[in-house]
C-alpha cells in the first residue's frame, strides 16, 4: 500500500549544509522513495544535549512509498552511516541526524521504532519545515494537520499538560520543573476535594481558590529559555486570546511556560479558547517502557473521543523525563530562521 511518509533531517557537526544535501540525494535515490519534495533549510539553536554545540540546519522531506516504515528507517539509518554519523551521546552533536517523522496512518512500529515521532509535535525546527512540503499530512492520532498543528504550538502559551502514569510521579515530575527550572507548575488538580456529586457526575460546590500550597509557582526567573539560552517569543497579548485573567481550574495561569499534573478542560476545537493561555498546547502521554518493550500497545495511547496535539513522555528514569520536558516547552519557541528560499537546496 502506498504512504505518505515525512522524514526529517539534522546536522550540526561538519559541512552541515553538504551532509544534508548528500542525505537527501541519497533518500530520493532509493527505489522505494517516489516523488520527494524537500523543505526550505532552518537554521535552529540546539535544543537539549550537552552544551556547546553548534546550530542546526533542519530541513524535511515528503515522499510516497510503498515501502514499511522499518524499511524507510532502515534506508537512513545506512545513509547515516554512509555520511560518518557516530552515535556517541544522545542528543548529541551529529554530523547528520534522519527520522521518520510520519508514514501514512502508522501508529506504532516495535523495537527500535516509534512512529509518529514522539517529540514532534513540540518542535517548531520539525513543524515549520513541515508546513512548506505537508501541511495538509495529518497526524493519524488526533487527526490534525500539520499546518493546524504548527499554528496551535505558535500561539498561546508553552504549555503541557501530564496525563496517565500514576499521580504521584505527575506530581514529582512538577515539584523538578518547578525547583530545578523555575517552570511554573500546577502540581494538582487543584479542588477534588471541593467537589460533589450531582446525579453521577462531579460538580464544584464552590468557587474558592485552592490552598496556595497547592500550587507551585516559583515565577519565571529561569525558564526553560535560559536554561538553554534561545529567546522565548512574543507571548500572546491579545485579550481575546485569554492572556489576562484566564485560569486553570480556578488558578491564575501565569503568562509563562507551564505544566499541569492534570488535564485542564479542554475547549472545543472550533472554539477560540484553543489558544487560551490557559489551554495546554499538547498533553503529555506518560508511558513506562523497557528497552525490551519500547512501544506500548497503540490502544493504549489514546482515548476515543479525546483529540488534542500529544507528546510522548517515557518515564523510566524521572531525570531524563524533567530535560525531555524542558526541551519540549524550548522547542516551541526556538527562532527558525529559513536559510534557503526554496527547497532546491540539494
Ligand atoms: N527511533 C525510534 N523511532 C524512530 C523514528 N521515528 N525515527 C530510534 C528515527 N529513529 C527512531 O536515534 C535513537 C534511536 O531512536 C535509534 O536507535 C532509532 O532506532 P538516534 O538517531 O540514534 O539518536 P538521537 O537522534 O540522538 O536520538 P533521538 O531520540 O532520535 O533524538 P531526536 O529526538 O531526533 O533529537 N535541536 C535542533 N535545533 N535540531 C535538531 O534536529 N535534534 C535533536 C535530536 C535534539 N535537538 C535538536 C535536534
Ligand atoms: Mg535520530
Amino acid at each position: 500500500m502506498k504512504s505518505q511518509c515525512l522524514i526529517s533531517f539534522g546536522s550540526n557537526l561538519g559541512d552541515r549544509h553538504a551532509l544534508v544535501a548528500d542525505a537527501a540525494k541519497a533518500v530520493a535515490r532509493l527505489p522505494a522513495v517516489a516523488g520527494l519534495q524537500a523543505s526550505r533549510l532552518f537554521e535552529t539553536p540546539p535544543i537539549g544535549g550537552p552544551t556547546g554545540q553548534e546550530p542546526f540546519l533542519n530541513a524535511v522531506a515528503a515522499f510516497d512509498t510503498e515501502a514499511s516504515a522499518r524499511e524507510i528507517l532502515d534506508c537512513l539509518q545506512t545513509i547515516e552511516i554512509d555520511l560518518g554519523r557516530k552515535r556517541r551521546q544522545r542528543w548529541g552533536a551529529r554530523a547528520i541526524d534522519l527520522d521518520v517523522v510520519l508514514h501514512g496512518e502508522l501508529v506504532g512500529g516495535g523495537t527500535g521504532l516509534i512512529v509518529p515521532h514522539p517529540r514532534y509535535t513540540a518542535r517548531q525546527f520539525v513543524l515549520q519545515p513541515a508546513c512548506d512540503v505537508a501541511s495538509h499530512y495529518r497526524d493519524p492520532r488526533f487527526g490534525w494537520t500539520l499546518e493546524r498543528l504548527a499554528n496551535h504550538i505558535d500561539q498561546g502559551t508553552p504549555s503541557l499538560a501530564l496525563v496517565g502514569g500514576d499521580q504521584a510521579i505527575r506530581d514529582e515530575l512538577c515539584a523538578r520543573l518547578a525547583t530545578q527550572f523555575g517552570i511554573t507548575t500546577f502540581a494538582a488538580r487543584p479542588f477534588p476535594e471541593r467537589m460533589k456529586v450531582v446525579g453521577n457526575a462531579p460538580a464544584r460546590v464552590s468557587q474558592d481558590r485552592p490552598a496556595p500550597s497547592k500550587v507551585a509557582s516559583l515565577g519565571r526567573a529561569v525558564g526553560p529559555a535560559a536554561v538553554t539560552g534561545e529567546k522565548v517569543g512574543p507571548q500572546v497579548q491579545n485579550p481575546e486570546s485569554g492572556l489576562a485573567g484566564s485560569d486553570i481550574c480556578g488558578v491564575k495561569a501565569e503568562s509563562g511556560p507551564w505544566v499541569s499534573a492534570f488535564l485542564p478542560p479542554l475547549p472545543h476545537l472550533a472554539s477560540p479558547e484553543t489558544n487560551s493561555v490557559s489551554v495546554p498546547r499538547l498533553v503529555v502521554r506518560l508511558q513506562s517502557t523497557t528497552e525490551k518493550a519500547r512501544w506500548p500497545a497503540p490502544h493504549q495511547m489514546w482515548p476515543a473521543g479525546w483529540r488534542w496535539p500529544e507528546y510522548r513522555l517515557e518515564i523510566d528514569d524521572l531525570d531524563w523525563a524533567v530535560s525531555e520536558l524542558v526541551s519540549a516547552l524550548s522547542s516551541m519557541r526556538c527562532p527558525v530562521e529559513p536559510v534557503t528560499a526554496d527547497g532546491a537546496w540539494w
